[in-house]
């Protein structure tokens, strides 16, 4: 369709819902009368895919206390796509055998936090506002992903402790408001992380407790022992959207929207359930709440995540623009399941009442979906911020019982390739990575040498801790692999792993 036929349909919104081509679901209650209940920093695609839709399930069942206020940390793009859409968007299920549409409800009110940090903040002190939620992207948070710990260098960290009113970062903004709750005696609400880190909870406790007590220790002492910050898992695939995808679904709409989010069928929550003032019934949306979210994290992050990641270098080098493609190539299917049973799975702590086997079969099934174009590129974005969680726990459990690690050695190996910013036909690469600069650097001073590269980069102490780095074991798969990547390329290296 082209954009002028585009232009010429009424936008969607409230008032033009009921123009709506007849199967795509949308909210049937009361909008106006929802209450903001929930104030999500990171509005993106991801959110809007999952915590959104679980929440106006909930509507749909007849809660009214968990409206979303929904705001961007960085730019003002959701907002400008949504307000005029009065939060309204289309979210589409997509797999090989169809798709549903449907509009979501949940987000009453979009904010762009460095437009009106204030206004940010008024929100996440209102008495009626009992969660705040969080995507804001692993490098949100301002930490050292090897060690967790708040870097207490990073420049808007300097800024909110300088100018705490004004904040720029996701922890800024929480203590902020729970300072300013703090103060006023309103109770504090709980901060539910909802980024794909380890023991999500904990971190960003920790990274907040510690933002807190520098500024004051007493509420350093509160932020870390009177909030509660349940661990969350969180799974959905949900590619950037498209332009093919905006055009398709005003094409079945009948009206235009900004941003549409397409999805999978498949979606998970796993939540701890350390609520102190309230949450939606969440598990009537199917959701599951638990006492300890560490076992389906850590087997999400390390077979799903983990997964991706290999995909993402390796299949990115090997030529294939998309997860589909990829897992499609000949040798990855049974590179992938080789990585998830031989060399992931024995180091998981397997939640009970899960089958591991069909867990792992459904993961194939979801990045083979050949209804979604998830780009390996989007994929390798900030791997300096994902490796750590995806590969490096499950090397060190690997390492630690003197278990092989060839294929995860093969991945991290396509990673140095790939930051090194020049693909397998010598085009540049568009490397995305808060450290991109730096790892460049360091690739370009080793240049094309397995001897010199591997060191160099396991040398960055912001991804590989000193013990890890260390040991040999781990230098020397690398530098192998990284040679047979040099020598045969990715496509090629990946398919000379044998398994059934
Ligand atoms: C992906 C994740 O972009 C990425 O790094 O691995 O966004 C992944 O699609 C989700 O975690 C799935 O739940």
């Amino acid at each position: 369709m082209t954009s002028l036929t585009r232009s010429s349909l009424p936008r969607l919104s409230a008032a033009s819902l009921g123009r709506l081509a007849p199967d795509t679901a949308r909210p049937a209650y009361d909008r106006a009368s929802q209450r903001i209940g929930i104030v999500h920093l990171g509005i993106g695609a991801f959110h809007r895919a999952h915590q959104a839709a679980f929440v106006d399930d909930r509507m749909i069942a007849g809660e009214r206390d968990w409206a979303i206020l929904g705001a961007s940390l960085r730019s003002p793009e959701t907002r400008d796509a949504l307000a005029p859409q009065d939060g309204l968007y289309t979210l589409v299920e997509r797999d090989e055998d169809g798709e549903r549409a449907r509009v979501v409800g949940s987000v009453s009110r979009l904010l762009v936090a460095p437009e009106a940090p204030a206004a940010l903040l008024e929100a996440m002190s209102a008495p009626q506002v009992r969660i705040v939620s969080l995507t804001v992207t692993e490098k949100g948070y301002c930490h050292d992903p090897a060690t967790g710990d708040l870097r207490e260098d990073h420049p808007d960290i300097l800024h909110d402790l300088a100018m705490p009113g004004l904040p720029r970062s996701a922890p800024g903004f929480l203590v902020e408001a729970l300072a300013r709750r703090r103060a006023a005696g309103i109770p504090p609400f709980t901060v539910l992380c909802c980024d794909n880190l380890p023991a999500n909870g904990k971190l960003v406790r920790r990274i907040a407790s510690r933002l807190a007590g520098l500024r004051d220790a007493g509420l350093g002492h509160f932020v870390g022992n009177e909030v509660a910050f349940p661990c969350t898992m969180v799974d959905r695939i949900v590619p950037a959207t498209t332009q093919a995808d905006r055009d398709a679904v005003d094409a079945r709409l009948g009206v235009a929207d900004a941003w549409p989010v397409v999805t999978e069928p498949f979606r998970q929550w796993v939540i701890e359930d350390d609520f102190t003032c309230g949450r939606p019934r969440l598990e009537e949306a199917g959701a599951e709440l638990v006492a300890d979210a560490a076992p389906y994290e850590t087997m999400k992050l390390r077979l799903l995540n983990g997964s991706h990641s290999a995909l993402a270098y390796l299949g990115y080098l090997a030529g294939h623009e998309t997860v589909a493609q990829a897992i499609g190539a000949p040798g990855f299917a049974a590179f992938i399941r080789g990585l998830m049973d031989i060399e992931v799975a024995p180091t998981l702590d397997v939640p009970t009442q899960t089958d591991l086997a069909a867990y792992k079969a459904a993961l194939l099934r979801r990045f083979a979906n050949p209804a979604l174009h998830h780009r390996t590129w989007q994929i390798a974005m900030d791997g300096s911020q994902k490796i750590p969680q995806r590969w490096l726990a499950t090397i060190h459990a690997r390492l630690a019982v003197g278990a092989p690690i060839s294929r995860l050695a093969l991945a991290l190996a396509a990673w140095m390739r790939f930051v090194s910013g020049i693909d397998e036909q010598g085009r540049p690469i568009d490397v995305r990575d808060p450290l991109a600069g730096r790892l460049r650097a360091l690739a370009d001073a080793a240049g094309p040498s397995p001897e010199a590269l591997v060191p160099s980069l396991l040398g960055v102490r912001e991804i590989f801790d000193a013990g890890l780095a260390a040991d040999p074991r781990l230098a020397g798969a690398v530098r192998d692999a990284l040679s047979t990547l040099y020598r045969i390329g990715a496509g090629r290296a990946v398919a000379q792993f044998d398994y059934k």
